[in-house]
């Protein structure tokens, strides 16, 4: 199973990885395709093989063919060690390059059916560029299968796009074991970023424009008027510029630590005691999920996915895009309320156990058996 992804900490290339060392396991032999190797990806299991992309810096071309390299190295090692089919994750432009794999092999015999998952600014933001819509449009269209991580994108992509095929919805999942073992050095780091007293806030993200942190540092603010807490920011991205502006505008330079990109989150989401992500668009949101099966109730925006995830008023609430206000007021009475804040943390463990990877990878490995079937 070839399976392309991008090698950074965002959602999509983390599914990916996980989906794959699960199928390792099972025995299946993975071959990840990606620029650089992806964050989560453990390369001395066994079964796992990893083709990094090389893009030729050649001076006349000012922007780099990256779909060619990348189905270049689809064909050359489905011809070499044999693929019997690449699942793509992030239709951009990973699934373009599938189908152009596809195609060269096809003129050997060589049958490479093509699966996209699509993740979520492939669709909401970065395909409805003009510039990319009809290849995008296109490549969809060409895949043996289709899949989106929520019922919430499968809308939007039949709203933006004509597509001809079954979208299927196979939502995101965690392997909940991770994030619940014990660990006895947690109260001791604990102390690192807060006095015994204090509550942490948590958020995580790539700092991206759509993940408004600006509106994380405003209910913080809010909060920290009214609970003794700490906000700490994980993921690194180009608004923590302006989002440390906000912290420095309103003197909580003491009370918000930025910590970077972290290959181990769980202990400190174990640490946390709330979760924050007012995002403006979110076709899932993988981060609030993991932070649920580490216990952590969710603040969130009700865009897109996050309702599927976040069960408002059960494991945390939803509100409107920008309400800071309303997230803020909320984030103070459930951290004032003891009783009420254990029990949103039972929930949303509860709910993080439905998307537990034994619920979810049988959906993956049917579609795989479906489309292998129809293809011979
Ligand atoms: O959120 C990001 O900016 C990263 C992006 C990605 O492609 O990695 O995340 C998208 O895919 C994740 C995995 O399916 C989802 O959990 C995120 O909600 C989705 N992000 C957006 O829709 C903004």
């Amino acid at each position: 199973i070839g399976i392309v992804c991008y090698p950074t900490f965002g959602g999509s290339g983390i599914v990916a990885t996980e989906l794959g060392m699960e199928l390792a396991k099972k025995g299946n032999e993975i071959h990840f395709f990606s620029y650089s190797l992806p964050a989560r990806l453990n390369t001395t299991l066994p079964n796992i093989f990893f083709h990094r992309v090389t893009i030729e810096n050649y001076p006349l071309f000012q922007y780099q063919p990256y779909d060619l390299a990348l189905s270049t190295s689809i064909v050359d090692v489905a011809k070499k060690i044999g693929l019997d089919l690449v699942h793509v994750h992030y239709a951009i432009p990973h699934a373009y390059a599938a189908y152009m794999s596809k195609k060269m092999l096809e003129e050997e015999n060589i049958k490479l059916p093509i699966i996209t998952t699509l993740h979520g600014t492939d669709i909401t933001l970065v395909g409805q560029y003009p510039g990319y819509k009809s290849a995008v449009e296109f490549s969809i269209n060409q895949s043996d299968a289709v899949t989106s991580v929520s019922e919430s994108l499968k809308k939007d992509t039949h709203k933006t796009f004509q597509i001809k095929k079954e979208i299927q919805v196979i939502p995101n999942f965690i392997d909940n074991s991770l994030f619940s073992s014990v660990e006895p050095p947690l109260l001791c780091l604990r102390s690192n970023f807060a006095e015994k007293e204090e509550k942490i806030l948590i958020h995580v993200s790539n700092l991206r424009k759509v993940k408004r942190i600006e509106d994380v540092i405003e209910i913080f603010y809010r909060v920290q008027k009214e609970v003794s807490s700490q906000l700490i920011i994980v993921g690194e991205g180009p608004e923590w510029n302006n989002a440390e502006k906000l912290v420095v505008k309103y003197g909580l330079s003491d009370r918000v630590k930025s910590v970077g990109w972290l290959r181990n989150l769980y202990s400190i989401l174990r640490l946390s005691d709330l979760f924050i992500l007012p995002s403006a668009e979110e076709s899932f949101g993988l981060a609030a999920l993991e932070a649920m099966a580490a216990g952590l109730p969710v603040i969130s925006s009700n865009a897109g996915g996050l309702p599927e995830v976040n069960i408002n008023n059960v494991t945390g609430y939803t509100f409107n895009v920008g309400d800071v206000d309303k997230m803020a007021k909320a984030a103070i009475s459930l951290l004032k309320n003891e009783k009420m804040l254990n029990q949103f943390k039972q929930n949303a463990k509860e709910q993080a156990q439905k998307f537990d990877i034994k619920n979810v990878l049988f959906k993956y490995e049917n579609l795989y058996k479906e489309v292998l079937n129809e293809s011979n």
